[in-house]
């Protein structure tokens, strides 16, 4: 009998230290993966941009700081992960330099105008973060010639950046439909757009975001019409390398972070208000209390309080970069919440 009980004994003993480990468990800390911890290490992000800068998306003030949407997305991951927007390193990429970038893993994350593919995805070892930015291949030709449609277009020569999509979208379009043309091909942005600037071809291609910035910068803007005609869809958005899927996670999050909080209409200048808001899901996605969200990555519980209010949300980073006060005047269409019948959804912080 008296054997009994001091087995009895044991046994509630080691059951007891086997739920206290589980539980012991379950508070560890999480741990981060390989890009995020040397961020961490390193105090700060690498972020690939744009070289030759994109006006509207990525370019270097007079006071030597780069702003732009694109500019912005790192902004955001660098709260995220560092709590400080300015933590960043920009690594200027032309578009042939972006594979070797993210496979040498030199840089961390790269937002620059890059358009999401499959083949992509497969052979540069990236993994792709949601699209930023919807957008579509356009083409710019001199007002004056009044072309409005590829057909107008047969025997042109047309000015084209290697390395990107819009080459080969180009040559797609083309031959579906039986037109001739003549690529003049370049490695670098700015020799695209001054050989057509100095009329060493008929037209110049790349996405319609890129032609409106390019336009603004032209000596004489009105001299140039940007066709009613889209060749291609162009997802643009942030990419990864894929040996951290975690550290992808962080980025992906990130920007569904930035989409939810317009949706909510949490923006930098209300995000206080809304620390104390009664409403569960808000509290939630501000990781607020008890709710685990950032700590699910090993980064600040309450990660999305401080992206907000040092870069804003979707619509904020929208609205400064090519919003209405904007040389640009861009209208969201498309790059609107699904909620305004645009592409913008978040799926649910829980
Ligand atoms: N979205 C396309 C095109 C991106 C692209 O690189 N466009 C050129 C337009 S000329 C550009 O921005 N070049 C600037 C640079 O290489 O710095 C892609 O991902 O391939």
């Amino acid at each position: 009998m008296h054997k009994r009980v001091v087995m009895l004994i044991l046994v509630l003993v080691a059951l007891l230290g086997v739920s206290l480990s589980v539980v012991a468990q379950d508070a560890q800390p999480v741990q981060v993966g390989p890009i995020t911890q040397r961020v961490l290490d390193r105090g700060e992000l690498i972020c690939g941009a744009n070289a030759s800068g994109l006006a509207g998306f990525a370019t270097v003030n007079d006071a030597g700081e780069w702003e732009g949407f694109d500019v912005d997305i790192c902004r955001a991951v660098a709260a995220a992960i560092l709590g400080d927007a300015t933590a960043v390193t920009f690594r200027p990429l032309e578009a042939g330099e972006r594979q070797a970038a993210v496979q040498s893993e030199e840089i961390d994350i790269m937002s620059r105008n890059t358009t999401w593919t499959l083949s992509r995805d497969a052979t540069w070892g990236a993994t792709f973060g949601p699209t930023t930015f919807y957008d579509g291949q356009g083409i710019m030709v001199l007002a004056e010639t009044g072309a409005a449609t590829l057909e107008d277009l047969e025997g042109a020569s047309i000015c084209v950046q290697s390395g990107t999509t819009t080459e080969l979208n180009l040559a797609d379009a083309f031959s579906q439909r039986g037109i001739s043309y003549e690529p003049q091909v370049f490695a670098d942005a700015a020799a695209t757009w001054d050989a057509y600037l100095q009329g060493r071809c008929d037209a110049f291609t790349t996405d319609k975001s890129g032609l409106l910035a390019y336009k603004s910068q032209a000596p004489d803007p009105s001299a140039h019409a940007i066709m009613d005609v889209t060749l291609s869809k162009e997802p643009l958005g942030p990419l990864s390398p894929q040996s951290d899927p975690q550290f992808a996670d962080i980025v992906q999050w990130t920007v569904y972070g930035l989409i939810q909080a317009e949706e909510y209409g949490i923006t930098s200048a209300n995000v206080d208000e809304f620390l104390t808001s009664d409403v569960p899901e808000i509290q939630r996605f501000l990781g607020q209390g008890e709710n685990a969200i950032g700590s699910l990555y090993g980064i600040a519980n309450d990660f999305m309080v401080t992206v907000i209010r040092q870069v804003g949300n979707y619509g904020e980073i929208y609205d400064r970069n090519l919003g209405p006060d904007t040389p640009f005047n861009l209208p969201r269409g498309v790059n609107g919440l699904w909620t305004n019948g645009g592409l913008l959804y978040s799926p649910p912080f829980r």
